[in-house]
């Protein structure tokens, strides 16, 4: 009976869908050029990346074992059954979670995007999904359409509001197949094993899903795909979500792992005709620039998901510095939360946002909308360019209190980025450029010399 309903509403949904057809594009929103488009999101430079669901309960524990890896792969990594796991949406119930004031610290740490995990490889939504159960609304107690709050507080506050939504789903029927009840992570991963059901998942829920997403929560800056490893979802699936997004939302932006292009971790795209934006190296920033578009995505300690067992931390100092390598090499940077069970930011990831936010307050204009600039990376530090401005990022302070600069550089005023009134003597020759600089270095971590180049 319960499936007859279920089944009855989610035709309604369709026919709903149908009959309305897509709003925003009824809306005659101008369409941009790929660079008019891509512009917000190249000159952002920094965002948040928020992964929360049911697993952020478990913590990646259970009972004596921990999980290895990230603790939003709890269901996989501690051997639950789907009806095991089912009772952790049935639990979620994050009373403290407080939209506003997790934009606001993303804000005040200088990020300008947020990309939330609508739903991961768990199949949990954040959201009032018409065509699931398994979603904060129908399924657990919290009843609050997360996504809906977060969009409304970035709105407000000036932040562009993003989705990620995995394509592996370890809890739907059809993405599971034959297999269902049970799930196989390793199945996905073997193309001799076809799950014929998968088309149906893509059609019926995947796309409708994503549609909601898109219809339901004002404009999304970019939809972050993940899971496009497994062998079930094809290169044609991909081309034709990138296009309907595209038909929802013109203006969107999509990363690489909407199509199968992606190169492992590197994140890049191998030769050949991929949909998607940007590259999304994880957990690694390539050596030198890359001159397509990317992201890379991190953790500031192990794991994506909550895990207090992980104590790995990054230092403020390593995330600021990793910044700011990124930049220099024309990519974003995409820093991790991982929230609790309850919604509250982990004490040591508040710590970091706010060393970052003191740090950006100060050196922001030497990121936001710089890009890399023509020089290879100085032993000290990094370069970024903005027009006819070089900056340089000092991670290592000259002793000596003369900073060597790339000898192609024509300094016509240089000064501390934080002092911009007092000019820095500068000494050029046809073999090298020396900056004199203060003994002691400004800057903690990454003192900046702005640098005006001559014509
Ligand atoms: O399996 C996921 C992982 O849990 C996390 O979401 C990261 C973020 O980029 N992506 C996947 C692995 O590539």
């Amino acid at each position: 009976m319960k499936m007859l309903k279920k089944s009855i509403i989610i035709i309604l949904v369709a026919l709903l869908h149908i009959s309305t057809g897509f709003a925003q594009e009824k809306k005659n929103v101008k369409k941009l050029s790929d660079d008019e488009r891509m512009e917000w999101w190249r000159d952002a430079k920094f965002g948040m990346f928020i992964h929360w669901g049911a697993y952020s309960i478990i913590g990646g524990e259970r009972d004596t074992k921990i999980a290895g890896g990230g603790a939003e792969w709890a269901m996989d990594k501690l051997d639950y059954t789907i009806e095991d796991y089912e009772k952790y949406p049935e639990m979620f119930n994050p009373q403290l979670f407080d939209a506003d004031a997790w934009v606001t610290m993303a804000k005040n740490a200088g990020m300008k995007y947020i990309v939330i995990t609508s739903k991961h490889h768990e199949g949990f939504a954040l959201w009032d999904s018409k065509v699931s159960d398994y979603d904060v609304m129908d399924t657990s107690p919290f009843k609050r359409d997360i996504i809906k709050e977060l969009s409304e507080a970035c709105k407000k506050q000036g932040i562009i509001f993003c989705v990620y939504y995995s394509i592996v789903d370890w809890h739907h029927p059809q993405a599971q197949g034959n297999l269902y009840p049970n799930y196989n992570i390793a199945q996905h991963d073997d193309p001799s094993v076809v799950n014929p059901k998968f088309p149906k998942y893509f059609k019926n829920y995947m796309k409708p899903q994503v549609k909601e997403l898109l219809t339901n929560y004002g404009d999304i800056g970019v939809v972050w795909f993940d899971g496009d490893w497994i062998s079930d979802y094809t290169t044609e699936m991909g081309k034709e979500l990138y296009d309907f997004i595209r038909e929802i939302q013109p203006n969107t932006i999509v990363n690489n792992r909407v199509d199968k292009g992606r190169m492992g971790m590197e994140g890049m795209d191998a030769d050949g005709d991929f949909a998607g934006d940007f590259g999304t190296p994880e957990q690694e920033i390539p050596d030198t620039g890359i001159a397509s578009d990317w992201e890379a995505c991190m953790t500031m300690n192990g794991s994506w998901g909550y895990k207090p067992s992980d104590n790995k931390w990054k230092s403020s100092e390593d995330l600021i510095q990793k910044l700011v390598d990124i930049v220099s090499k024309g990519g974003n940077f995409l820093l991790n939360i991982g929230p609790d069970g309850f919604g509250r930011f982990p004490a040591e990831s508040i710590r970091r946002l706010n060393a970052m936010g003191e740090w950006t307050k100060k050196n922001g204009e030497s990121v936001y909308g710089a890009s890399a600039s023509p020089y290879e990376k100085p032993k000290w530090g990094r370069y970024t360019q903005k027009g006819n401005v070089i900056y340089a990022h000092v991670f290592d302070w000259p002793k000596s209190g003369t900073l060597k600069l790339h000898k192609d550089i024509k300094v016509k005023k240089a000064t501390l980025l934080t002092a911009p009134n007092t000019e820095l003597k500068t000494l050029g020759t046809s073999r090298e450029v020396l900056v004199e600089v203060p003994i002691l270095a400004p800057d903690n971590t990454v003192s900046v010399i702005k640098i005006e180049l001559a014509k």
